[in-house]
């Protein structure tokens, strides 16, 4: 049937086609040449059209992708100080951070600073004496010996070297367990050495990993290398290159350290020894010479990793004040929420969700977040919440009740008190549910649905409820009992 339908058409579009092409033979050039001038242009825009629209969702989402991928400026980590301003944020050590960057602007580093980085006891210490065989510098052979960056300077040819001796990456198994402010000092500096003892392990790469995804320029040392016969260091060499990061050299050193040397006397017995061996740090040394070009080009990629330190600390600190307000506007909401379910004539959920108290609650949570939702969206959003809360309530009116028997006085504090909780623990459980929604959203664009607030509602509606409704209870009757004190 569908077959023969579509023939039909095919053979009266050929038809009409064909009709068309012998009448238009019929006509002088002057005549048909614009018209099929017109058509193909007719038929062209309309082409365009629906690539317009196929491309559309598409061609956002890799905007989105690529926005989300650029890193972060000077401007734009002002602008979103600016935004969290308005909800009282500030932060003036990221302000004085920001301004010290600026200041700096175009200038090449007249001292580059290079972190000796990487898992403990693999000779970083041991290295940096080698290349400066004066300094005091803590070497042991049990693990832990620097507890704190020691930062040694050194001049190699016309370059001014920070040597930065950092502690031993614990004994981390991953980068989960590193201790995040010593990458975050690693991130500083403008090179970071990668010293391993042995061949490279998932830990090693995951660090170098997140190193090289801040952009950092990476060195890789294989030190200890003497322990190493020469077909060992070639498999070592060819095995540890394939994973480095791109374009990471990876050079092999030797560092000097205290060696137990055994020898037999004149009189034939035997004495041991301790003797400084000389190390060999000279491919190190030469990757170190080779940089002097390089200095611009550190110098900006360093001052970039500030901007981006300074923007992750910014976004936590605006998160973590967020999190704060939330809290304490779902809890005055929460409440306001409890004496209005004692107000009310007879207990109806709707009446109070859907009134100005949930209504207020929203815009304050929006306003905070920088999250712009409409009026009626919000609408929607709290008749979703009121068909929501009615599938809880009984559960919620039994714990209620169970908290008001365990304290007697309640009733005759709180008139009506049962249904106050519930109400209370509705309101605690939709703002922490919204808060943590819009936690999650990109400031100034609201994607938020209702679908999801309603699923974090759900599990907030069965969390803790006891102990949640008994902290309810306590803030309540101690502000009705400030209340009473002050009139
Ligand atoms: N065989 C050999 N041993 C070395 C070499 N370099 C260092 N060592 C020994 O490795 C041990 C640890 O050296 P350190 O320089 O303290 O290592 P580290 O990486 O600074 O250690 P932490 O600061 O504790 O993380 C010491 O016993 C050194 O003598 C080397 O090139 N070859
Ligand atoms: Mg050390």
């Amino acid at each position: 049937m569908t077959v023969a339908a579509v023939c039909l058409v095919i053979f009266q579009i050929t038809d009409l086609g064909l009709s068309i092409y012998e009448r238009i033979q019929r006509l002088p050039a002057w005549w048909w040449i614009p018209y099929l001038l017109l058509i193909s242009m007719i038929s062209a825009a309309i082409g365009w059209l629906f690539w317009k629209i196929y491309r559309f969702g598409k061609s956002e989402t890799i905007a989105k992708k690529e926005e989300i991928l650029t890193r972060p400026t000077i401007d734009s980590v002002r602008e979103k100080l600016e935004d969290a301003r308005e909800s009282g944020f500030s932060a003036l050590a990221i302000e004085t951070q920001l301004n010290s960057i600026e200041a700096e602007t175009g200038e090449e580093p007249r001292r580059l600073e290079i972190a000796f980085f990487g898992k403990i006891s693999t000779g970083k210490s041991s290295l940096i004496r080698t290349i400066i065989p004066d300094a005091k510098v803590e070497v042991s052979i049990i693990g832990g010996s620097t507890a704190e960056i020691e930062r040694y300077q050194y001049r190699l040819g016309n370059l001014d070297l920070t040597l930065s001796d950092m502690p031993g990456t614990h004994l981390a198994q991953s980068v989960a367990h590193l201790d995040s402010e010593l990458l975050n000092d690693a991130r500083r500096m403008h090179i970071v050495c990668y010293v391993m003892d042995q061949d490279i392990t998932a830990s090693d790469k995951e660090s170098l990993e997140l190193l090289h995804k801040w952009n950092k320029p990476l060195v890789a040392v294989l030190n200890k290398a003497n322990r190493y016969s020469a077909q060992d260091r070639e498999l070592l060499q060819a095995h540890i290159s394939a994973v480095l990061p791109a374009g990471t050299p990876l050079v092999f050193t030797e560092s000097s350290y205290l060696r137990t040397v055994n020898k037999v006397l004149a009189d034939g017995s035997m004495a041991s020894e301790e003797r400084m061996s000389k190390g060999n740090v000279a491919a190190l040394l030469q990757v170190f010479a080779d940089i002097e070009g390089r200095r611009g080009e550190l110098g900006e990629k360093q001052r970039q990793a500030l901007i981006e330190l300074a923007d992750e600390t910014l976004s936590k600190q605006i998160a973590d004040f967020r999190s704060d307000r939330a809290k304490a506007i779902v809890k005055a909401y929460a409440q306001k929420a409890i004496f209005g379910g004692m107000a009310a004539v007879g207990p109806g959920t709707d009446v109070i969700i859907q009134g100005y108290l949930g209504m207020g609650m929203v815009k304050s949570l929006g306003k905070l977040y920088g999250i712009p939702i409409k009026e009626v969206d919000i609408q929607t959003l709290l008749t979703e919440a009121t068909g929501k809360a009615k599938t809880h309530i009984t559960l919620l009116l039994a714990v209620a009740g169970n908290i008001c028997k365990a304290f007697p006085g309640v009733g005759t504090v709180l008139g009506g008190a049962t249904h106050a909780i519930a109400y209370g623990l509705i309101f605690d459980s939709l703002g922490l549910a919204i808060a943590d929604a819009m936690a999650g959203q990109v400031q100034g664009q609201s994607t938020l649905t209702a679908a999801e607030v309603m699923q974090k509602f759900d599990a907030r509606l069965a969390d803790n409820l006891e102990q949640r409704a008994l902290s309810l209870l306590k803030s309540a009757t101690s502000n009705t009992s400030n209340n009473n004190n002050q009139l």
